[in-house]
């Protein structure tokens, strides 16, 4: 039979990375839009790269999403049945610091992706766009958020990301192309970016567990999120290109925690003690040890956003029943997958 042909944009990222991996797995060829970095942005990817099986179905070409022509050229040389747009600016603090770059990449990037597929008349094109729960951004009455609830951004990044839910669902109606929006909430993973708050906090505890001096500086504590597992979630972007109409699914786990709760159920993992104290910008978190207290944890304002989305927590019901959508990862399995994972890269550093 012959293999289906994939591309990825933001292949170097969390979600491409498990991905590419899914779909190699599932007799893929894919091919993965990388940026010209000065630095290596492979790291995630490396394992497929070097791999000798994948030498004649893995590939990687330079491109950006702010750039018609690269994008144009690639989809018309690979010819593939399913293009994954995973490829954004994609941190909600940044993209207040960095507007106009996160709606080229985040929102406008997405737009050259369709209008590519349009003028190339490549008719079998399946199209996932990866939208996100901060489309909903406002909370309306501790809201359970599904594919009908109002939209409302809290962020140049989930405006950039409205934008892109939008012009998904307006090129399927109006030129018939397969194009869908995955509506993803939370997801994280050993791969998570370190300057997202649930990796920045586990990378933390797991070398001050072996010995670090560090003190961790946070923002809102409060904020609460539906936390589920990126490898869990790549599976569903990958179904929802299997249905037989083009569709929007929310994927989201249904539960919601606070940034304080991921602190406590990472510590428990950890088997440290700790006590909050004080109030507002002057709450301390303590690690108490053998009777003694140091300090862990302090707040600073430059990690809280100009714009707060307080609360998410997603409805998947569509998904479960036609994607058959069931999580593996439980909260708690999430958080141990990462704990476990960064105990033994604070083991290697200490090395
Ligand atoms: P991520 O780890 O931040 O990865 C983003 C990817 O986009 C990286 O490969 C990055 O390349 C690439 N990229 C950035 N700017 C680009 C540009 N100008 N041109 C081409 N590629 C570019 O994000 P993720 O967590 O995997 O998320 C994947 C997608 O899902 C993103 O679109 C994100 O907005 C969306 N999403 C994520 C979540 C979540 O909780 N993780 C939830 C909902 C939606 P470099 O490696 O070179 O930086
Ligand atoms: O980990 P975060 O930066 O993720 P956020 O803002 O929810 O965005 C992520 O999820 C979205 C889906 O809802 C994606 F679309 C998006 O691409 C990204 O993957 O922050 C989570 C919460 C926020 O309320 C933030 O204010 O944690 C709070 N927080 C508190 N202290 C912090 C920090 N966030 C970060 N990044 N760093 C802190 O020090």
């Amino acid at each position: 039979m012959k293999k289906k042909i994939a591309l990825v944009t933001g292949i170097t990222g969390q979600d491409g990375s498990y991905l590419a991996e899914l779909l190699l797995k599932k007799n893929y060829i894919v091919h993965g839009l990388i940026r010209k970095s000065s630095s290596f942005n492979t790291g995630r990817i490396d394992n497929i790269y070097i791999d000798p099986h994948n030498k004649t179905n893995f590939f990687l070409h330079y491109g950006d999403l702010t750039d018609s022509n690269s994008i144009y050229n690639l989809i018309n040389n690979i010819r593939p049945d399913e293009i994954y747009n995973l490829g954004a600016q994609s941190h909600v603090g940044v993209s207040f610091e960095n507007p106009e770059y996160t709606s080229e990449v985040s929102g406008i990037g997405t737009l050259r992706l369709l209008e590519a597929i349009r003028f190339l008349k490549i008719k079998k094109i399946k199209f996932y766009q990866a939208s996100t729960s901060e489309l909903f951004g406002e909370t309306y009455k501790k809201n359970i958020f599904n594919e009908k609830s109002k939209f409302h951004p809290k962020s140049p990044y989930g405006v950039a990301k409205l934008y892109s839910y939008w012009i998904t669902s307006v090129y399927r109606e109006a030129y018939g192309i397969f194009a869908c929006n995955g509506i993803l909430f939370n997801h994280e993973s050993p791969r998570r970016g370190e300057t997202f708050v649930t990796r920045k906090i586990t990378r933390f505890l797991t070398r001050k567990k072996l010995g670090s001096k560090d003190i961790l500086y946070l923002g809102n504590l409060n904020a609460k999120r539906d936390w589920g597992h990126a490898k869990d979630y790549v599976e569903m972007q990958w179904r929802i290109l299997q249905q037989k109409k083009p569709d929007d699914f929310v994927v989201a786990t249904g539960q919601t925690q606070s940034v304080r709760q991921f602190i406590d159920t990472s510590v428990k993992l950890l088997n440290m003690k700790i006590k909050w104290q004080g109030k507002g910008l002057n709450e301390k978190c303590y690690l108490i040890n053998k009777g003694k207290k140091e300090l862990l944890i302090k707040i600073d304002k430059k990690y809280f956003r100009p714009n707060e989305v307080n609360y998410l927590k997603g409805d998947a019901s569509k998904a479960f029943k036609k994607l058959k959508f069931k999580p593996k990862f439980s909260f708690k399995d999430l958080v141990r997958d990462m704990i476990i994972n960064d105990l033994k890269l604070a083991q290697k550093e200490q090395k």
